[in-house]
């Protein structure tokens, strides 16, 4: 054991037997990263940011703080600073260190260092200070406390020096500043910092703690080879409108839009603005955002919400500033609330007449959006990905705190609440339309025992593993692919123009629509409630439009579909979109194909730019015969497949790509377009 783990063990022991685990110091991290920060991917590289910032929060929360800044330095070390107390400097007696060196090289638990406001000691943040250390090459801290500035550093979690003073500041002047370097011989995928990444991330811990500035700044001018491929993707990118520049000359200046980026997350309302931006491009059916705040059984409630005239529910939960995708007590207790409530006004109001049946959760939930924030002091996470609050005191404080709040607010607001009951009745009719139509499919697929649609040109092998399923935009493509493909693994499903747009449409009209319908029975999996995944009977899905801007409308249609209705197929990686060549050209007998105008380009200035050069720009797929269609799209072992992705991280970012892209309002729908498909990411060859 080394000096440092023994020094741990000493130290923890006199907390207590019952932390035995953490004896083991920060070697363990370093050992088992994973088990800490949950990968050493990109992922875990990002949490490392997360987990610092996540304690100058606590310190915001704990009310010393209101600004936060980030930035990224030209190494790809990060820089983290707040104007909080600063990190205690003073001995801790228990360790015989400055409190500060307690906090970056001993374990804890929980986070029982940061002292104030609410803690997190579940899920993967709020594993401490000390295990960023561990992690990092170097990390050096600096505080300033009465008038001084004191100064540490730390090499792969081993204390250089003990803190030392290193000069004088003003006495108002208080903060920590942390600067890490992540270690490579860990993050061996990457340890480049993704500024859009950061960016998502932070502007919802912006979101989520109203009054909090955070500023993130990158400041990567010059391009190590490093950067070089964050370069050329960022080149492609628009710059941000609330970018501050300081860049002198013109190049300067395109360099900084591209590197110097600043970006500033200020809500001074916090979820209320959450919600209002999540709302940006729907309709919303009344001027407000709902906003409830309060405290019971020790759990802090925050809760925002706003409907809007779009169909699906978009409903986010979040424990201590971490998103819950699967919800738990929170959620229950928000959603018995609105329930409720609901139900008894529109009885009282006359609204739902005595011999009608009551609302449904679900359709008073039709076209909300909503947030409901927590903060618990010792938060139990449950389920398979523990992502699922188990708190039961979560449930009841919120459900009084809404109900309550609610209540009072309906009664003050007739109009809203006549509106919220109205579209609730409309969502309650087309609900029990629904029922009978998909009743009606059920008892049909049983008598004609799960009939394939008859436009399926299906495969014969039948292990789900090695079967795919093109669906082909057109009737004339859909014929090519059929000859094309290889018969045994691959089936081909034409569909005929563009497919249903399922944010604009209501359950009923949509389980009604033939193209919908071959879908579902295609795939074999079944819908909603019945969903099953074991059922899947081709384990990829390839969507297959034309190169041009119908054929990405369509694909974006039926990803919609996909993604609001049978997501597990996206989060399983089952989803790829086919990537039909641009151009074919042509010399001497031999055939290039190009996928993008520069490696067009690229095989040019190969082969040389000839006079008989012949080449050809597709159009669509149905230019293409079979057999270019085979050797270019199709070929499992020539053909390039994106596979469509979801990071379930930042979910109401992507509930935003789909409502953009699929909603009325143009512009903010241009503004999307121009800054791409951010669900998409390259793989498969
Ligand atoms: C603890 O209680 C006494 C006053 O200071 C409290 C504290 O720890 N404050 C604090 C910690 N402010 N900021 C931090 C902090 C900031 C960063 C960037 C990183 C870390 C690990 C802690």
């Amino acid at each position: 054991m080394s000096e440092e783990a023994l020094q741990n063990k000493i130290v923890e022991n006199e907390y207590g037997a019952d932390q035995i685990q953490i004896l083991e110091g920060l070697e363990a991290v370093r050992k088992r990263p994973g088990m800490y920060i949950g990968s050493t991917s990109s992922r875990g590289l990002h949490h490392l940011v997360y987990e610092i910032v996540d304690n100058a929060v606590d310190e915001a929360l704990a009310g010393y703080c209101d600004t936060i800044e980030v930035i990224i330095n030209q190494d790809n070390s990060v820089t983290v600073t707040d104007n909080g107390r600063g990190i205690p400097v003073g001995i801790n007696h228990k360790a015989g260190k400055a409190a500060v060196e307690v906090v970056f090289t001993i374990l804890h638990a929980g986070g029982k260092f940061g002292g104030g406001g609410y803690k997190v000691s579940g899920g993967l943040h709020g594993v401490g200070a000390s295990v960023v250390n561990a992690l990092s090459d170097w990390l050096e801290v600096e505080i300033y406390q009465n008038g001084k500035v004191y100064k540490q550093r730390y090499e792969k979690g081993n204390t250089c020096y003990p803190l030392k003073e290193i000069g004088t500041c003003p006495i108002e002047k208080t903060g920590s500043v942390v600067t890490f370097k992540p270690d490579k011989s860990i993050f061996q995928e990457t340890t480049i910092y993704d500024f859009d990444i950061l960016k998502t991330r932070l502007r919802e811990m912006a979101f989520l703690t109203k009054g909090l500035r955070i500023i993130l700044k990158d400041a990567r001018t010059q391009l190590t080879e490093e950067n070089e491929i964050q370069k050329q993707e960022e080149s492609e990118r628009p710059v941000e409108e609330k970018d501050i520049l300081a860049a002198e000359s013109v190049e300067e200046k395109e360099t900084a839009k591209k590197m110097h980026r600043v970006l500033e997350f200020y809500y001074e309302g916090g979820i209320k603005e959450f919600v209002t931006y999540l709302n940006k491009s729907k309709e919303s059916l009344y001027d407000e955002v709902l906003y409830f705040e309060g405290s019971k059984n020790n759990v802090y409630v925050e809760v925002a919400f706003q409907h809007n005239d779009s169909y699906t529910e978009s409903v986010y939960s979040f424990v201590n500033n971490i998103n819950t995708p699967e919800g738990g007590t929170h959620l229950q207790g928000f959603r018995n609330a609105i329930t409720k409530t609901f139900n008894d006004y529109a009885r009282n109001a006359k609204l739902l007449k005595d011999n009608e049946a009551n609302l449904s959760g679900e359709d008073i939930r039709e076209g909300l959006t909503a947030i409901i924030s927590v903060k618990i002091e010792e938060p139990q996470f449950e389920g398979q990905t523990k992502q699922k609050l188990g708190n039961s005191e979560a449930r009841g404080a919120v459900d009084s705190i809404v109900s309550e709040q609610l209540t009072y607010f309906l009664e003050l607001n007739p109009s809203v609440a006549k509106t919220i009951c109205e579209k609730s009745i409309l969502a309650q009719r087309a609900r029990e339309a629904a029922r009978k139509a998909r009743d009606l499919t059920r008892r049909k697929t049983a008598l004609e025992s799960m009939a394939l649609p008859g436009k399926l040109a299906d495969c014969s092998d039948k292990d789900p593993k090695n079967c795919e399923i093109y669906i082909v935009e057109g009737d004339s493509a859909g014929g090519s692919a059929k000859t094309a493909r290889a018969r045994a693994t691959q089936a081909i499903l034409p569909l005929r123009g563009k497919i249903l747009n399922v944010e604009k449409a209501r359950l009923d009209k949509i389980y009604a629509n033939a193209e919908i319908k071959a879908m579902i029975t295609a795939f074999g999996t079944g819908i909603h409630e019945d969903f099953d995944i074991s059922k899947l009977r081709y384990h990829k899905i390839i969507i297959m439009t034309d190169a041009d801007v119908d054929g990405a409308h369509i694909s974006t249609l039926l990803l919609t579909f996909l993604y609001r209705f049978m997501p597990q197929l996206i989060k399983e990686g089952h989803v790829y979109l086919a990537q039909p060549p641009l151009y074919k050209l042509e010399k001497n007998k031999k055939v290039w194909y190009a996928y993008s105008d520069e490696e067009l380009n690229n095989i040019l200035s190969e082969v040389g730019r000839d006079q008989n050069n012949k080449i050809q720009r597709y159009k669509g797929l149905g230019e293409m015969d079979a057999e270019q269609l085979w050797e270019t799209t199709m070929d499992p072992e020539r053909r390039v497949l994106l596979k469509v992705n979801i990071d379930e991280e930042t979910e109401s970012e992507i509930d935003l790509t789909f409502t953009t892209l699929m909603g009325d309002k143009v512009e903010p729908r241009r503004e999307f377009i121009e800054e791409n498909a951010k669900f998409v990411k390259n793989l498969d060859i």
